[in-house]
């Protein structure tokens, strides 16, 4: 008999703009692991570059699932969040850990809060501070550098020195999460992800070619493949080097759709080779 491991995501659904869930969902679904969704709200776009984007705050239903999950007695092997629309909502968020997270599974916090130093539309700092609790109950996190910057309070600087990514790296676990993952950190003309498990001391790291172009929802992707291959038992070095490598070949192949890259990446197109990297062909 098969039994499936199952992640629950919660996260927005951005009806036209590829990131939140419109990635979560295929991507981990491909990766052969049941998904079962939290949408946290509906907007018509992401609000990384649309004029006029509409929001519906969905934080009621939240309460509502989460006790009907509950009477159902479903149970997850992760529960992994995403972008969140309020300071109220993450608190809602960080309930539902209480009532699903236990010693079996594990949880996975992506502190969607902004990119190139500047907190994304709407957020305040209430926001980050409630941000900052959540991470305190993940297993995992996966900041970019500005959101590392805004969670520890300190000024943004580029993720560019090796001793400063592993200072950052610290702080953050002390944060309270066991393993903090660093991502977009360049180094030279490599582009990856650096983490740090709090418990052994170890960091890891993955790199690929750094690509000028920014797409998009690529830390979207990125948190949906490591928490795919982490619920599949992947440890964290593999788990680092598929979602880079994954993250690389969508960038390879989203490039040529010149006119297309803002709204995200192309990575439908390269679903097959995650697949692939998830059986072990690299
Ligand atoms: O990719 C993160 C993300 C998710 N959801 C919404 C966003 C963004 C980033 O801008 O606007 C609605």
């Amino acid at each position: 008999m098969i039994t499936m491991k199952k992640i629950v995501t919660i996260q927005d659904i951005s009806c036209f703009g590829k990131c939140s869930l419109t990635v979560a969902l295929p991507i981990i679904s491909a990766m052969g692991i049941e998904t079962a969704v939290i949408p946290t709200a509906v907007l018509s776009t992401h609000t990384g570059g649309f004029e006029g984007y509409t929001f519906h705050d969905l934080s009621a239903d939240i309460s509502d699932i989460s006790a009907h999950w509950k009477s159902l007695g479903l149970k997850f092997d992760a529960i992994y969040t995403g972008y969140l629309g309020s300071a109220a909502q993450v608190k809602i968020v960080s309930d539902f850990f209480d009532n699903f997270g236990d010693e079996e599974n594990f949880i996975v916090v992506d502190p969607v809060l902004g990119d190139h130093g500047r907190l994304y539309a709407g957020f305040t700092d209430e926001f980050v501070s409630q941000m900052r609790h959540l991470c305190k109950k993940a297993d995992y996190i996966m900041p970019n550098m500005t959101e590392a910057s805004f969670l520890l309070g300190i000024p943004y600087r580029e993720a560019d020195d090796e001793y400063y990514v592993k200072d950052v790296l610290k702080r953050l676990s002390e944060l309270g999460c066991r393993v903090p993952v660093l991502t977009g950190v360049r180094f030279g003309g490599s582009e990856g992800a650096v983490a740090y498990d709090r418990d052994t001391g170890e960091y890891y790291s993955s790199f690929g070619k750094h690509v000028e172009r920014q797409l998009h929802g690529t830390g979207d992707i990125f948190a949906s493949v490591f928490t795919g291959a982490v619920t599949l038992g992947k440890s964290v070095q593999q788990a680092l080097d598929i979602a880079v490598k994954y993250i690389s070949e969508c960038i390879e192949v989203t490039l040529p759709c010149a006119d297309e890259v803002w709204y995200g990446s192309c990575f439908e197109l390269c679903l097959d080779k995650l697949i692939g990297y998830t059986k072990g062909n690299f």
